[in-house]
């Protein structure tokens, strides 16, 4: 199985990837991601120059507990990103796509999102360009990443539509061109999905063509300490844990999450988890585990169709 000796193959993309879903005795899915992710790597590189991130030499591909489930994960770097990297999952009637592109702590611009699961019966997406900043009780960060974005996120809004209550703290994270769908399977959706993905991926490509390199310091600080506390949120209550523990076992799981997925944790700061989230300590001082406080909410979408946030509670800064 190839997937097994990957490191160090040079795959069709150039870096260290493999010959991909055809192998013998391979099942047959009725859909993938990994073109998604050759489309990714493929599209950068006409806008910048990727190489392989020292993190591919410990995360790169192996095969689950069960025997069965592949994951693969790949990682970059750039001159204006810090860590582009990609977690998929094949197994058992089950697909998993977690793809994020973070810049470098000079650079104010959105961290690019793409997390994608699916199961036989259903499909949780969130797709975005997750904004460094409050995007909703600020409107300088929104006036000058998202207002020329608002068409495109309107078109999706329409074709993938809003997926109901969610963890209500997550909505910090999301911009106003977020598409947070669930949907049953159908060739349709995968297809508009594939769509989506590649315009808002062009879309994160021309922001970050345009950006300038930060030069005040205090302004750097600050992307970094966003970035920081962003990480820390999805570090630890990411709802894929369960599953890669399950695929890995814990100590693996951990360490995918805190220095492959969630990479800058340890190296962005040294505040806490409960310094950014004091509302997550229990009693006895430690975290709550559950993922929300405040509980599921957001029935509807929750922007107008100016991007203007309708329910101010949220503020982040
Ligand atoms: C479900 N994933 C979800 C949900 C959201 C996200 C919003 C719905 C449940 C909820 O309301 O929390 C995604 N949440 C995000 C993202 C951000 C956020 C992207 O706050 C960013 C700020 N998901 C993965 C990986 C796996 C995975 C790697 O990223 C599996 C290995 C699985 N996501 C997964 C599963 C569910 C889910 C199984 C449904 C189960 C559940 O709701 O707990």
């Amino acid at each position: 199985n190839c997937c097994m000796i990957r490191t160090g193959n040079r795959g069709r993309n150039g870096w260290f990837c493999c010959m991909r879903g055809t192998g013998p005795g391979k099942k047959s899915s009725a859909f993938s991601y990994k073109k998604f992710i050759d489309f990714a790597l493929e599209e950068i590189k006409g806008h910048t120059s990727l190489v392989p991130s020292p993190l591919q030499e410990k995360f790169n591909s192996l095969k689950g507990n069960d025997g069965r489930s592949e994951l693969e994960m790949l990682s970059f770097e750039a001159p204006k990103v810090r860590l582009l990297r990609c977690l998929s999952i094949e197994g058992d009637g089950m697909q998993v796509l977690d793809l994020a592109v973070f810049p470098r702590p000079e650079f104010d611009l959105p961290i690019f999102c793409a997390n994608f699961f699916t199961a036989a019966n259903t499909n949780i997406v969130v797709l975005d360009l997750n904004p460094l900043h409050c995007v909703i009780t600020g409107n300088d960060y929104k006036e000058k990443y998202y207002r020329d974005l608002i068409p495109l996120g309107l078109k999706y809004a329409e074709l993938l539509p809003w997926g109901g209550k969610l963890t209500s703290e997550s909505l910090r994270f999301f911009s106003p061109i977020v598409i947070w769908t669930k949907f049953s399977p159908s060739q349709n959706k995968y297809s508009t999905l594939f769509a989506a993905f590649k315009d808002y991926y062009k879309a994160w490509l021309k922001l970050i063509d345009q950006a300038a390199e930060e030069t005040d310091a205090s302004q750097i600080v600050r992307n970094r300490e966003a970035q920081h506390k962003y990480l820390m949120w999805r570090a630890e209550k990411d709802p894929g844990r369960q599953l890669l523990r399950k695929l890995v076992g814990e100590a693996f799981a951990e360490e995918i999450v805190r220095s492959f997925l969630f990479n800058g944790v340890h190296e962005l700061g040294n505040k806490t988890f409960l310094d950014y989230y004091p509302e997550y300590k229990s009693e006895d001082g430690s975290i709550n585990q559950k993922r929300s406080i405040i509980g599921k909410s957001f029935e509807d979408r929750p922007w107008d169709s100016e991007g203007n946030f309708l329910i101010t509670v949220l503020g982040r800064e």
